[in-house]
């Protein structure tokens, strides 16, 4: 996003077909009446008949699949087709180009996966993933994703909160912050074998962004696991933050008290700070960011929309940047 001096054509989307709409749990309710499906049937029979996400969970997940629990998020935002949001990515280990990801990363091994936690907290090691999801339900958020380059989707994500998955390592009164990680390896991950990015991909919050309820680690979308693509097996989702803060395929989460050094502000400080915070009132210094491209859209409905304060979601994290100069702190 900084090294190439995007054109506007890039953001362009063709339109896609309605097959490729997903067809979310509620719709499927509305246009089923709902009647014959108690409420944990439900995420079973969407999954399976939405004919987005063709993906399905390791068997040791999959009853956690089927009883995804539904959230109010997003009920008014129209969702992405899974096409647009499979195929155009930033994932620039797989490289630059917004198809590359889809196109090279259909080799990559998720499983088995483990996350590393070091630092202030109580419990640290090495952990392995399906025991970390398991702890929690599985929730469906829909939620609307802003890069930094003025486009954005609406993905119906599967998590559990963030919140939830670090507490349980028990952080001490000196982890002021938290810092994650990408997997670092150039073998599966071809971007790494040339320069452009300080790897491993590396990203951070503050301890109280990381805790708030919207923060979520995502494991998979439409229904079922994550595509590679998007970041399997396991990624953060901050909606409020320009996209590139939702760091991808973690393999490290450690808890600090110094604010870690992070990919994009590292590369480039003057254009890209460490809170990201969506705001269409601090622009980027190539670019405005009052607007957004919201996918898909051509060259005859580009689709372009006015960017909202935290992305929209001022009310839920509004007062942890109270008092903070968000002009300075971009
Ligand atoms: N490891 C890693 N994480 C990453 C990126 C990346 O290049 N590498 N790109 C970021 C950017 S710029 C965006 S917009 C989102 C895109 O997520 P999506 O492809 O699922 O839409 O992932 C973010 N996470
Ligand atoms: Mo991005």
């Amino acid at each position: 996003m900084l090294i190439f001096n995007k054109k506007a054509s890039d953001c362009s989307e063709s339109e896609v077909t309605d097959k490729s709409v997903y067809l979310n749990r509620r719709q499927f309710m509305k246009t089923t009446g709902g009647i014959v499906l108690g409420a944990g049937a439900i995420g079973q029979v969407s999954a399976a008949l939405q004919d987005g996400n063709p993906l399905s969970p390791p068997i040791s997940l999959k009853p956690y699949f089927e009883n995804i629990t539904e959230t109010s998020f997003g009920k008014d935002d129209k969702i992405s087709p899974y096409d647009v949001a499979t195929s155009y990515n930033n994932f620039y280990e797989f490289g630059y180009g917004k198809s590359d990801p889809k196109d090279r990363s259909s080799e990559f091994q998720t499983t088995p996966w483990t996350i590393t936690v070091e630092g202030e907290a109580g419990k640290t090691g090495v952990f392995d993933l399906e025991d970390i999801i398991k702890e929690s339900m599985l929730e469906e958020r829909i939620y609307r994703l802003r890069c930094v380059e003025a486009w954005s989707m609406v993905i119906p994500w599967v998590g559990v909160p963030l919140a939830d998955v670090l507490k349980r390592f028990e952080p001490t009164s000196k982890a002021k912050y938290v810092y994650f990680e990408t997997l670092y390896d150039p073998k599966q991950m071809p971007g790494q074998r040339s320069g452009g990015l300080d790897w491993p991909y590396r990203e951070g919050l503050r301890i109280d962004e990381a805790m708030n309820p919207l923060a979520l680690l995502a494991v998979g979308m439409y229904g079922s696991i994550l595509p590679n693509q998007n970041g399997a097996p396991v990624r953060l989702v901050l909606p409020w933050k320009y996209g590139f803060k939702s760091i991808k395929s973690i393999v490290k989460i450690r808890f600090v008290e110094e604010m870690p050094k992070t990919t994009w502000a590292m590369l480039a400080p003057n254009e890209y700070g460490f809170y990201a915070n969506v705001n269409p009132n601090v622009d980027h210094p190539r670019w405005s960011q009052k607007q957004e491209r919201r996918l898909p859209g051509g060259v005859l409905f580009p689709n372009v929309i006015e960017t909202k304060m935290f992305n929209g979601y001022e009310e839920e994290v509004g007062s942890l940047y109270a008092g903070m100069d968000l002009k300075r702190f971009y």
